[in-house]
């Protein structure tokens, strides 16, 4: 992988209204962070490497950094609330579940970036603010997205503390796999509610100027087995992408209402990570106990017919349950896990890309049919 080498041309960055550097962190506002990041250590691979909590000065909350490549996740719960702060997090822990608070963005300039928002239509939620210690100055900004979700947006110039000031170095949970599981955030999807899926493209194309991906799931594929419509933005060097669904009218309900209701409200639905070894990386995760969507036999039967020759033999992928699909620029495998926590709400997807920039159109039918013999165990289909 080159992903720390930008050859984004000058040109382009300056016409760039937005300009990001990619995906900052991904921040859950969990019960029980000290578990959750035990979690995200064995089941998936991760390494703790910061954290700020009573022993360090912070007396309200616990936060746990783990990274995984470029991929970083902040698990954050409430000691004893205090501030708006503290009771912003039991509420939401309260009424969502485990849930994504914060899909923060790394900026060049967060000042820029926050006018730019703001002024395109944004609602800001906290204006651009520095942070120091003696590994140098952060700010930060933060604007509101979809139900109680945000976007902080995260200006480092050269910070080398090991996240932000606030934040201790932490050792490592357990002893990480000999092997990196994966190595960066791949797109971070949304769900919102009925007729909203438009609106909230819209608001990424006036608020960070980002365009619409060609890949979307449209009314046909709506009625015909998905029930859901999505739609995907993407800044300008697609390296933070952003699918939108929203339920659609169908013969069941909508995996997408499933989450709505459970998760009371819009919110994150699923992170996906990117893997250079996806067969490595599952067997590591199954073996750490956990679980993906299981997929019919019958559909590696006639998976080689269409999608022709990848990396991974059709018998490796058969076993594993890992999904392929091909277009005009390459072909992808992906996997998607069950849900995390007891809700049906957040869960992840794994994904390697061998030039598709899609996001795997060809498996929506036996996806959205897995995901659907999950729902109806749970008594929501
Ligand atoms: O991100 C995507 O678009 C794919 C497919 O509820 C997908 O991972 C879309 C909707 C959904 C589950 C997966
Ligand atoms: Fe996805």
């Amino acid at each position: 992988m080159t992903e720390t080498i930008d050859h984004t041309p000058d040109t382009a960055r300056q016409a760039d209204p937005f300009p990001v550097k990619g995906m900052d962190a991904v921040v859950f506002a969990v019960g029980n962070a000290k578990q959750a990041a035990h979690y995200y250590s064995t089941a998936f691979g991760m390494k703790l490497v910061a954290y700020s909590g009573p022993e360090n000065g912070s007396r309200e909350t616990a936060s746990y950094v783990l990274t995984n490549g470029a991929a970083r996740f902040v698990l954050t719960s409430v000691i004893k609330p205090s501030t708006d702060w503290g009771r912003f997090l039991a509420d939401h822990v309260a009424e969502h579940g485990d849930g994504v608070i914060d899909l923060a963005i790394e900026v060049p300039d967060a000042r820029k970036a926050y006018a730019y928002a703001v002024e395109h239509g944004a609602t800001g939620l906290a204006e651009p603010y520095e942070v120091k210690d003696e590994h140098g100055t952060v700010v930060l900004a933060a604007i509101a997205t979809y139900g109680q979700t945000r976007h902080t947006l995260v200006e480092r110039s050269g910070y080398d503390g090991p996240y932000l000031p606030g934040y201790v170095p932490a050792q490592p949970m357990v002893e990480p796999p000999a092997k990196r599981t994966f190595q960066a955030i791949d797109h971070c999807v949304g769900n919102v509610e009925l007729g909203r899926m438009n609106e909230w493209v819209a608001f990424y194309n006036k608020v960070m100027g980002f365009t619409n991906m060609k890949e979307f799931v449209g009314d046909d594929i709506a009625t015909e087995y998905s029930a859901l419509m999505s739609k995907v933005v993407a800044d300008g060097t697609k390296k933070v992408k952003f699918p939108i669904n929203e339920p659609a009218i169908a013969k069941k309900k909508s995996q997408i209402d499933e989450y709505l209701e459970f998760y009371g409200g819009p919110g994150v639905q699923h992170i996906a990570l990117a893997t250079n070894d996806i067969v490595a990386t599952v067997r590591t995760m199954r073996a750490g106990g956990v679980q993906f969507l299981d997929v019919p036999d019958s559909y590696y039967d006639t998976l080689g017919e269409w999608v022709g020759d990848t990396r991974v033999p059709i018998d490796q992928l058969r076993e594993l349950k890992i999904l392929a699909d091909r277009d005009e620029d390459g072909y992808l495998l992906q996997i998607f896990t069950k849900p995390v926590q007891d809700r049906p709400t957040v869960f992840f997807e794994l994904i390697e890309r061998h030039g598709s920039m899609g996001f795997g159109k060809g498996n929506f039918k036996a996806l959205f049919e897995a995901i659907e013999r999950e729902q109806a165990k749970r008594g929501n289909l």
